[in-house]
């Protein structure tokens, strides 16, 4: 570990790498252009109808990718204004390519793309308020409602309208629309958790001085885009078997 350390040091000269803001974005930064070759290498195994949904899952983790890059740059150059800027552009072209691999898989039962815009649209208007939030104080007001669109999403993807074409589809696409909605449930509830220890207000639900929001929010990306993203990947596998 400790010779890894030093190797990473050499390559990243500037900040400190023990610190562990720089460290989870240079190992995040790796995984995700990790995880999008395996993706994008995995395409040609697919028919048609699965190779979309696999090709949106690298999407997901290369754009990713190529943010981590840059946040950690910024991270390494202090810069913390602009690291919220890029994390927020990259989670406002993210999330919503998550919502589409929802519609897509249910796609089968007959899902509507109003289905898929109502997710998009719940996803826009929580990352929009919670980047207000992040940048122009009010945190807890901004935070709340972010939070209610997120159980907004929460709910139509268990109990809503998603959830009845889940059933309708049945078998190995309700079993991967299940662990889906694990992930946006407990994966995505990391995210407030980074939110409240990074913005003040919160009356030191969380300590500020604890760990960075930032690391918070590396360990979640990392969980839920190549999680995400792989459960896509062995529903395909599954199908084209
Ligand atoms: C790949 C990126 C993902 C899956 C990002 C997800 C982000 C969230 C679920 C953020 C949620 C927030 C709240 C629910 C309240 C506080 C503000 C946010 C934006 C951190």
């Amino acid at each position: 570990m400790k010779t890894l350390l030093t190797m990473i040091d050499l390559v990243a000269v500037g900040g400190d790498v023990n610190d562990p803001v720089n460290f989870t974005f240079f190992i995040g930064c790796m995984a995700m252009m990790a995880a999008s070759a395996f993706f994008f290498l995995s395409l040609n195994q697919f028919d048609k109808k699965w190779r979309t949904s696999v090709l949106v899952s690298g999407l997901i983790t290369f754009i990713a990718a190529v943010h981590y890059w840059y946040m950690r740059d910024a991270a390494m150059a202090g810069d913390l204004t602009n690291v919220t800027a890029f994390r927020y552009v990259d989670w406002i072209l993210t999330v919503p390519l998550m919502c589409v691999e929802f519609y897509l898989i249910l796609k089968v039962a007959g899902a509507k793309q109003s289905m898929m815009w109502k997710l998009i649209g719940l996803s826009v208007v929580m990352l929009v308020t919670g980047y207000f939030g992040e940048t122009m104080g009010n945190a807890v007001m901004w935070g709340t409602v972010s939070g209610l669109a997120y159980f907004v999403i929460v709910y139509e993807i268990w109990l809503g309208g998603a959830a009845k074409l889940a059933k309708e589809a049945g078998g190995d696409v309700l079993h991967a629309h299940k662990i889906l909605c694990w992930f946006v449930l407990v994966g995505w509830a990391i995210y407030p958790i980074g939110y409240m220890a990074g913005t003040t207000g919160w009356y030191d639900v969380l300590p500020t001085n604890g760990l960075d929001m930032n690391v918070w929010y590396n360990i979640a990306d990392a969980i839920n885009k190549i999680g995400f993203g792989l459960v896509i990947y062995s529903l395909a596998v599954k199908k084209q078997a």
